[in-house]
């Protein structure tokens, strides 16, 4: 028996605390999933719509979704393909070079990373000469990392899946978990997973969005039914020591709109010196900025409807002229800023977006067709959102030859703002 009904189940009590007196601060309404890309014969077909709200626990400061969607309707077909942004890729290429030589890798080692895409982040750590293995459901993505030498299991990650992985491959010296820690409903089932592969002396390193980038740059739009959490260290912290974990550092970093990194390690573990000062210092911080009060939260809401009302009245104006908009990544966040905002086909004539497996299909609500690069040229407009206002910079250097012939953005993240002015 299935425990979701109509795809989905309520989130009654924290996932962290187990608390069940939570309060909704932000409400998107009804959103699609934004990673259900619509085929051109569905165009007339409504996307099936979910409950967006995000509600927050005051005994442990963890923020979370309402609701749960059934991960198989959200994961098995993935589309998103961390290294079509080099950005990212570099990123990666930068923690396999730190991670080697802060934690002495040696050629008999297992790095392991979790929701590991198209291997983006492991064809990088094994440059660094150490052994490699992909965890991903995607069976998609997971054929794509295979084929560049990644191998991978096409698997969501928990407490069985790791008992399986122990056998056949033994204990890893390193886990990483890029961008999936925010992803997943059962965290007790996750870290008992790496509690299982680990090493002893072995480093767990979690990756995600950080609370106080999405609050004091009003990044509403990366709230979609993938997020299940929107963490600060305080709840991490709380958590990974639940399951018998101490964090021995921790970093902040400007990559998908700040996001926070997490070192961990087993408690018995003497293998590694706790930074005290990184950690407490975040600490710190989180809570002199507000984010164990309720009310912090509830002015964010207000941010939120700023943004619409910007983003709304400068495109309604902007058409008003007779303007052509276009935009630029096809990404998930995108897909809720325009759904929010009540943007579509009138408004946006077309997407643009390098991923090969995205385009030819339709935006998820909206149906806004994606297409490839060489539409910029064909049929340019005179404004491009830049929905995936993480990689600006890399989507204005690919487009300068639009922007010499006087072609404008719309950044709407963390203010609306046209560049150049
Ligand atoms: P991007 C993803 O969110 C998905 P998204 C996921 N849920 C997650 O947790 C976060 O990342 C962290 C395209 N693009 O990375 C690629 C180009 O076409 O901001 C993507 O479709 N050319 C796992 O989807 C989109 O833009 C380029 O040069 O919001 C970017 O999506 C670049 C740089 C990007 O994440
Ligand atoms: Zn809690």
């Amino acid at each position: 028996m299935t425990e979701f009904t109509n795809g989905y189940k309520e989130l009654d009590h924290c996932r962290v605390c187990k608390n069940t007196d939570l309060t909704t601060y932000l409400d998107l309404g009804n959103m699609p999933l934004v990673n259900s890309y619509v085929t051109a014969d569905d165009d007339e077909k409504p996307c099936d719509r979910y409950p967006l709200a995000i509600n927050y626990c005051p005994e442990c400061s963890m923020s979370q979704l309402s609701i749960v969607v059934d991960p198989s309707i959200m994961f098995k077909n993935y589309f998103y393909r961390s290294s079509i942004s080099q950005t990212f890729v570099n990123h990666c290429a930068e923690y396999a070079e730190n991670s080697a030589r802060r934690f002495s890798f040696r050629e008999s080692d297992l790095v392991v990373d979790i929701a590991s895409n198209d291997g983006a982040c492991l064809r990088e750590f094994k440059k660094q000469g150490v052994k490699v293995l992909g965890v991903d459901p995607a069976e998609n993505l997971a054929k794509i990392a295979i084929e560049s030498g990644v191998p991978t299991v096409a698997k969501f990650w928990n407490a069985d899946t790791a008992k399986q992985l122990l056998a056949d491959h033994g204990k890893a010296k390193m886990i990483t978990a890029m961008n999936v820690f925010a992803h997943v409903d059962d965290l007790d089932s996750f870290l008992t997973g790496v509690n299982t592969l680990l090493d002893d002396d072995g480093v767990f390193a979690i990756e995600c969005p950080y609370m106080f980038n999405f609050m004091t740059n009003t990044e509403f739009d990366t709230t979609y039914h993938e997020h299940l959490s929107y963490f600060l260290l305080k709840p991490i912290k709380h958590l990974v020591e639940r399951h018998g974990f101490e964090v021995f550092d921790v970093m902040t970093m400007n990559i998908h709109g700040g996001s926070i990194r997490v070192y961990v390690k087993k408690k018995t573990s003497k293998a590694w010196d706790i930074c005290y000062q990184n950690i407490d210092k975040l600490l710190l911080m989180e809570e002199e900025t507000g984010f164990h009060k309720l009310n912090t939260y509830m002015h964010f809401s207000e941010a939120v409807k700023n943004i619409k009302e910007d983003m709304v009245n400068l495109i309604r104006s902007l058409k008003a002229e007779g303007k052509k908009i276009a935009a630029y990544g096809a990404s998930a966040k995108g897909n809720i800023l325009s759904n929010y905002c009540g943007l579509g086909k009138s408004d946006i004539d077309y997407i643009i977006d390098d991923t090969p497996e995205k385009q030819g299909y339709l935006a998820p609500g909206h149906h806004i067709p994606i297409v490839a690069f060489e539409q910029l040229k064909k049929d340019p407009p005179d404004f491009l959102i830049l929905l995936a206002w993480n990689f600006s910079h890399e989507l204005m250097n690919k487009t300068s030859a639009y922007q010499g012939e006087g072609g404008k953005y719309i950044i709407p993240i963390p203010q609306v703002k046209i560049v150049p002015e």
